[in-house]
């Protein structure tokens, strides 16, 4: 059976358990001890990150986006991306957007507010420092101080940032919501790559972190059943069809995506093509500074662009029009010249992976 290291405080390793169990794919649970994310895992897949998974054969994967690929092929039935090519392209945005955009509110709400960063500090060192043999105090400070200081303090959120950060949410939940009144799924009646995508902020961090849990339960009930309906959805049960073309209560999200997600992205290529560490962007008139450079997430837009030129002819005409009126086409297509020069784009999620950000302070 194969292995998942991770831990069941994370984004990511939710996102991963929310697929395998939708598409019935037996695996372990292996809580991840703090030598195996330091050492064993980065020896392993070439990054510090979870999860990980261990395959029967001895061969090790990372990274939640081509994970799920592989998976998809060998495991075709039922597929989690739909049959319509424009619906598929949208997931992929999606899933991009919650991977990546969303990570930041998600961490802000779990590491600014005492109330969610006690309580994730003592079950991340309980889990994690089970090994190390220091008072129980020091470790959860450790283990506080670091996630605050690398993904709020060093990814600009600030007091001039802070509302916008937590507007990023608050949006979410009502452009979700309006959606989950209507029918159970983002694209109808069964889970695809979009659902799977927002499973990892929305399930580990906003459902159960106890401040943005609190916020979903009083005002979006639909969204914190969703979550729960995903993580009980069963391929061999929860079938039923998907809408036809692109629903209209979509389109606020999209246009949310576009000008968040990916003006954010071009930024970050920007500043990776100027060879800038570290740099700025305004995202719907805020003003974020010294955000650390990521060479995956020029890849990231990268494989966007990929996946919208491998479209064809008659798809790309019904899908244009969408784009451009959501702003997502000039955006995703602003700077198609710059390369992330990632040299395991080929072999992933075998092989020496790239952890989004390179710099880490433990
Ligand atoms: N792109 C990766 C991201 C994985 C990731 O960033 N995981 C987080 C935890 S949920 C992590 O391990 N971060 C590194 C750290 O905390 O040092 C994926 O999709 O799996």
């Amino acid at each position: 059976m194969l292995k998942v290291y991770g831990l069941k405080v994370s984004y990511f390793t939710g996102k991963l358990e929310a697929y395998l169990r939708y598409k019935e794919i037996p695996y372990e649970f292996c809580p991840m001890t703090g030598r195996e994310f330091m050492r064993t895992i980065p020896e392993k897949t070439g990054a510090m990150q979870m999860p990980a998974v261990e395959l029967p054969d001895g061969r090790w994967m990372t990274d939640t986006s081509p994970m799920i690929d592989w998976f998809e092929a060998q495991h075709p039935n039922p597929p989690i991306l739909p049959d319509d090519p424009a619906q598929a392209f949208l997931c992929r945005l999606i899933e991009d957007y919650a991977d990546e955009w969303l990570w930041r509110p998600a961490m802000h709400y779990r590491w600014s507010y005492p109330l969610s960063s006690k309580l994730l500090a003592r079950q991340i060192s309980d889990a994690m420092g089970r090994e190390i043999n220091a008072p129980g105090f020091l470790k959860r400070r450790r283990t506080e101080k670091r996630q605050k200081h690398n993904f709020v303090d060093r990814d600009g959120v600030t007091p001039e940032t802070r509302t916008h950060v937590e507007g990023s949410y608050l949006k979410l939940l009502d452009m979700l919501e309006a959606i989950f009144q209507v029918r159970p799924f983002l694209l109808g009646e069964r889970p695809t790559l979009a659902d799977i995508g927002l499973m990892g902020p929305l399930f580990r961090h906003f459902a159960m972190d106890p401040v943005p849990g609190i916020l979903m339960r009083e005002n979006a009930s639909g969204v914190m059943a969703w979550v729960y309906r995903v993580w009980n959805a069963r391929a061999s049960r929860t079938g039923g069809d998907l809408v036809s073309g692109i629903p209209d209560d979509l389109l606020p999200l999209l246009r949310e995506l576009a000008q968040t997600h990916l003006e954010a992205l071009n930024a970050n290529a920007l500043a990776w093509q100027a060879g800038d560490a570290r740099h700025g962007m305004t995202i719907q008139g805020t003003a974020y500074r010294d955000i650390q450079t990521s060479q995956y997430r020029v890849w990231c837009l990268e494989k966007l662009q990929a996946h919208y030129h491998a479209l064809d002819e008659a798809t790309r005409t019904g899908l244009d029009p969408v784009l451009q009126s959501t702003g997502i086409l000039d955006p995703l297509l602003r700077h198609s010249e710059v390369e992330s020069k990632y040299a395991n784009a080929e072999s992933a999620p075998f092989g020496k992976s790239l952890p989004v950000f390179a710099e880490i302070r433990n």
